[in-house]
Formats: C-alpha cells, structure tokens, sequence
C-alpha cells in the first residue's frame, strides 16, 4: 500500500512518515492558529488526575469493542467500531490509523493503542464530520481529548505542528517554583518520549507519552505478549 514510489533510503530524516501524519500535522497547526483553552503548563499538570480518570474510564468503551475479548482490537473489530460511533472513515484511512497505532505490530490495538487511536480520529475528524453531529457520543472522552490537543497546542510554540526540546524547556521554565519538579520530570521524558530521536515529538508520541504517564500502557502490559 501506498508504496509506489518505493523507499529511498535515507531521507526520511525530518519528513513526515506518511499521508496520516501529514494530517496529523495539519489539523495539529489548525488548532494551533486558533490557540490553545489551556493558558501554561501548570495547568496541564493540574489537569493530568481528570486526563487519568477518564482515560481508565474509555477501558468499557475498549471492552464492548473488544469482542472476543482477546484485548485487542483487531480491524474488523474497529471497523465496527467506528461503524457504531458513526465514525466516518474511509477503508484506507482506518487501515493508516490502525498501523500507525498498532506500535506492536501484531495486528491488534491494546488498550492504550486504541485511546491514541481515537484521540487522533477526534483530531482528524473533528472540524468536519464529528461536529455536525454530536461528536463520538462520548463527550467525556472528547473533552480529555480536546485537551491533550491543547495541551499539544500549548506545548507547540512555534506551530509547526512537532514539540522540540526547546519548546519543552521553555514551557518548564514558565512552570512556578513548586511545579518544577513535575516539569523536570516531563524534561527527562522528552528523550523517551521522541521514540525516532529526531529531536522532534510528534503528537502521536505525545499521545503514548500520556498513556504511559497515567500508567494505562501497564494495566496489561505483560499478561499475553509471549503466545
Ligand atoms: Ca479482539
Ligand atoms: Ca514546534
Ligand atoms: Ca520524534
């Protein structure tokens, strides 16, 4: 798929990977030329315990999509998922958003796979198709969504759609002294959070980043990998 132009070799260095992360990119720099709900960086933190609580909240939405219960998500399974949210998605974009997701590549979105997966349809989806009618119909999740894009948002400081280390550091650096702690601790993240050591996180690392500060990635982390 989509591999006409076969691979060069090495120049994928800072180019976006594909159609979906140029997307992704653009809706991000959409947003961003509207500016952010969220005013500092502080307030992000203040926001993580409602991001968590929520979070853990969408595992029912993962379940009742789950359903042999394997805990994953396979494609036919999130084809009638999105078939249920009225998700409109053609059959390509599901499948680039499956494998963009799918950062196992075992053909199945764990539970921390999927929300990524639904925040970037809510991103993608949301100028057009999600609000004519009412959204996902999961308005709690929407809103935690809505705010990881602002976040994002806030983050991005140039708008060019990435977070560069210098974005990251001088969003810590606007943190008040008691808050330092918890930027420092976001600071010695960017490296793990930037997966392809481009210098740049994009906001599907993002994305894994905050499943993984809410600690959802471990709820199953280990339980079936070895089959
Ligand atoms: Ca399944
Ligand atoms: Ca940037
Ligand atoms: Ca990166």
């Amino acid at each position: 798929m989509g591999g006409i132009f076969g691979k060069s070799a090495s120049s994928k260095h800072c180019l976006p990977e594909s159609n979906l992360e140029v997307k992704i990119v653009e809706a991000i720099r959409r947003k961003a030329s509207k500016g952010s709900a969220i005013k500092s960086f502080n307030s992000i933190i203040l926001k993580f315990p409602k991001i968590d609580e929520s979070l853990r909240n969408c595992k029912a939405i993962f379940d009742q999509f789950d359903e042999d219960s394997n805990g994953m998500i396979d494609p036919e399974e999130l084809k009638r998922c999105f078939h249920k949210l009225e998700i409109s998605c053609t059959e390509e974009e599901i499948s680039d958003l499956f494998e963009a997701c799918d950062i196992r590549e075992n053909m199945g979105m764990r539970f921390n796979e999927f929300i990524v997966l639904l925040c970037l349809v809510y991103l993608l989806k949301e100028p057009a198709a999600l609000q004519a009618k009412s959204g996902m119909g999961l308005p709690n999740l929407e809103a935690t969504f809505e705010t990881l894009v602002d976040a994002f948002v806030l983050l991005d400081k140039n708008k060019d759609g990435y977070v560069s280390k210098n974005e990251m550091v001088d969003a810590i650096n606007e943190t008040t002294a008691g808050e330092r702690s918890s930027g420092c601790i976001a600071m010695n993240r960017f490296e793990e959070m930037d997966w392809d050591k481009n210098g740049m996180v994009s906001f599907k690392e993002f994305l894994f980043a905050c499943t993984r500060w809410v600690g959802i990635d471990d709820v199953e982390e280990e339980d079936d990998d070895a089959k």
